[in-house]
Formats: C-alpha cells, structure tokens, sequence
C-alpha cells in the first residue's frame, strides 16, 4: 500500500486554517522560529527493521494484523511512515532477521519509496539454525577462538551486506557476559572482546563508523562485557577515530542521568548515536516520550547546546534510530508516536535561551537556570512540529490520517490477520 500525495493534501487542507491559528502565535513569539522550522525538517530518524511487528514478552506475543512478512512488506511499512511524517526517511536491518534477497532489488524499492539504509545491526545474541558454535557463553568474549572468529565474521558480513546497500555504519550490540559471579574472568573477557571488536573494525570501509552499544543487564544478569558507557567508551577510544559509543534509552540502571552521560561523550568526540525508547523499570522498549518526556527534553538540550560547541551538523553527524517493541499497540501508530516524541523534543531544545541559560549558570543562579529550561519545555511546540511536516510534504496529523485511511485494515487485508514479522 501506498498513501499518495492528493490524501496527503486533501487532509492537510481541511485542517491547515486551524494550524494556522496555533502556528501564527509561535512565529510571532519566537524569533528563531523560522530556523526551527527548518532544522526540523532536516531531521530524520530511522526505524529499526524488527520494530514493524507486534513484540512481546517471555510470556506471550498477542500480534496485531498484517504484519510485514518480508524484508519488502518492512520497506513498504517504513515507506507509509515517511510519506505520513516525512521524518522516518531510513531504515536499519538487523541481520541475519533481515537478509536482502538481492542488495540491488531492495536499494531500488527502498528509493522507490524515498528510504536510505542506516546502520547495519548484528546478532551474536542468538544462534541460528546450522550455525557451527554456539553463543550460549559468549561471542566476542568467549574462551574458545572458534567461536570467537565466527562472531568476528558475521560481522565482516553484516558490513559488507550494508555496503551494498549504502549504509554507512555497523552497531555492535554484545550480549556477552556472565550470570553468575565467578563465571568469567573480567579482564579476559573484555580483552579478547576488545581483540575482535578490532578484526571487524579494521574491515570497515573508510567512509564507516562503528557503534559499540552498551547495555546494563540482560540477557546476563551478573555482568555485561559492554555494560556502561564507560566500558563502551573504553573500547571506542582504543578502537581509534572511527568507534563511538551508541546511547540506547533503556540500557542504563534506574536513575542514570542520560544527559549527563550525553553530555560528557559528545564533549569527547565519543558519542556516535541513539537508539530512543522509552521505560519505567529496565529495558522496556516504550513508546519514546510515554513516560518520561522531560528526561527526553532534558538529553536534547544537552545534544543541541554539545553539538552546537562541537559546530555539528544536528541532522547527520549523530546516528539517529528507534529501539523499541510494541506489545498492545498498532507498531505504526506507537512508531508516528516515537518520531513525534523525538521531534518535539528537539524543537523545545533548540528554542532554549542558550545565552541566558550560561548567564544564569555563570552567575550561580539556580533559580533562573530552571526557569529557562521548564520555559522551553512547557512550550506547546506541536505546531511548529506539524509545520515543518507539512512544510516537507507530510500530514498534518499523521495519526489521525493513518486511521482516516484505514492503513491498517487494509493492510491486513493485503497481507492476512496472522501474519508475523521476521526478527524478534
Ligand atoms: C538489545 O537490547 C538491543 O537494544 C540492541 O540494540 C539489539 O540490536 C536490539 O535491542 C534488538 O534486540
Ligand atoms: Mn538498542
């Protein structure tokens, strides 16, 4: 299925007068509004290839309809995302869930609907069907080098699969750890994790950037071989220039402060990129923004004043992407949801008194300091956000369109009620 431009027009018609009446207040309030605008326009943020079907959890999986069969049905659903909110203009594969049948045949119909390949993911978590050793203990750090070389090689694979498709970036996620104490020689594992990590990055290409992902527990519950940022920043830095650390929401222990962590890395140059999600507890994978948006604002604010000091190109020089699972809502829907979340974060951001906020915090004024941040939070920037989606081409209100046009029913009409996504 596909939702062409005059739906597209036909509804941003019937609604643009009223958007009007709440964008006019804003241009008028703001000075930088305009460049908002723009920036916003300019940001795009990928959505993961195992994020398109229903999740679930060790207790059960209750899938929704029509969900995407193939790595094609994947592209045609990122493909309905963009023309709705112009701002999910790529997508990244996690392989081997997601095997191109032909590199040159999917690049096409990714084009076909205006999509570009993002960083390539792969999976040392799972064993698959015929695969020689098993990752049970490990793959980077395992004690036998066998297991070990068969890790460094999917690798090498899964970054020549994403050459052929134009991505320029591997994320290496590691479920390797221990349970229980006394399991694993820490220094050992990290070493021969870090002596892998270095085979596969001296095969990437040169324009490449690889991202070390770090996560605090799970699938291990006693240690993680890339537990924190300071272990991924220990590998990325000894890596060389082309490793950085990838942030994900939902890796950290509760209460971490995020932002500060933001902050720190992209002073160093380490901060590669992000996978955004949302949490109560641990690992959730919720809608980004659900439950804690001020702590997403608060990570933006950081990126945009960190990045603006680093003279960074906001839209591209930092990996943008969605890591999140969808157990009781419609996949699309919660991914229109996240995209919106991430937007309206960054617009609130950027519209922060940078000026005034060092003032206050040279002046140890505290009181002023928050002032300043809650002001910008607290701004309804919803119509600035839809601007720049109409601006682009997009829906007014993406959701509300999507369910206008039935995109799901048909979808399941296309595709059958039980069907279930390759991946998780
Ligand atoms: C692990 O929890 C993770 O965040 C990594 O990014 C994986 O690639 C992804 O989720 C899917 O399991
Ligand atoms: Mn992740």
């Amino acid at each position: 299925m596909k939702i062409d431009k005059t739906q597209i027009q036909k509804h941003n018609d019937k609604l643009y007068t009223a958007h009007q009446r709440k964008v006019k207040p804003l241009v008028n309030e703001f000075p930088s509004a305009k460049k908002v605008i723009n920036k916003l326009v300019d940001f795009q943020i990928a959505i993961p290839s195992w994020a398109l079907g229903t999740g679930g959890t060790r207790f059960g999986r209750f899938s929704g309809g029509g969900e995407p069969r193939t790595l094609e049905e994947k592209i045609e659903d990122v493909g309905l995302l963009h023309a709705l909110n112009k701002s999910s203009g790529a997508i990244s594969l996690h392989i081997p869930w997601d095997i191109p049948a032909s590199n040159r045949k999917i690049k096409a119909l990714a084009a076909e609907y205006g999509l570009t390949f993002d960083a390539v993911n792969s999976n040392t978590f799972q064993d698959q069907p015929n695969q020689k050793h098993s990752y049970k203990f490990g793959s980077l750090q395992h004690v036998n080098t066998k297991v070990r070389q068969q890790a460094i090689d999917h690798n090498i694979d899964v970054i020549k699969y994403g050459k052929a498709l134009g991505s320029n970036s591997i994320t290496v996620w590691l479920s390797d750890g221990s349970s229980f104490p006394g399991q694993l020689n820490f220094r050992k594992a990290f070493q021969r994790t870090l002596e892998g990590l270095r085979e596969i990055y001296s095969a990437l290409p040169p324009n490449w950037r690889m991202f070390v992902e770090y996560k605090a527990f799970e699938p291990n519950f006693y240690s993680m071989t890339v537990g924190d940022w300071g272990q991924s920043y220990l590998y990325a830095s000894k890596l060389g220039p082309k490793a950085f650390t990838l942030v994900d929401l939902g890796h950290h222990l509760p209460h971490a402060n995020i932002e500060q962590i933001v902050s720190l890395l992209l002073m160093e140059g380490k901060l590669g990129g992000f996978h955004f999600n949302d949490s109560k507890y641990g690992d959730d994978d919720l809608t980004v923004g659900s439950i804690n948006p001020y702590q997403l604002f608060l990570i933006f604010n950081e990126l945009v004043e960190g990045m603006d000091a680093r003279h960074m190109d906001h839209a591209r020089d930092l990996g943008w992407m969605i890591d999140a699972s969808h157990n009781v809502k419609d996949p699309l829907e919660d991914l229109l949801q996240s995209v919106e979340a991430i937007k309206i974060a960054y617009a609130q951001a950027l519209l922060v008194d940078r000026k005034e906020l060092s003032r206050a915090q040279e002046a140890n004024d505290v009181a002023k300091a928050q002032e300043i941040l809650q002001q910008a939070y607290r701004t309804d920037v919803r119509p600035l956000v839809a601007e720049a989606r109409i601006k682009s081409g997009g829906a007014l209100k993406p959701i509300q369109l999507y369910r206008e046009l039935n995109v799901r029913k048909q979808l399941v009409s296309e595709r059958g009620i039980k069907t279930v996504a390759t991946g998780l």
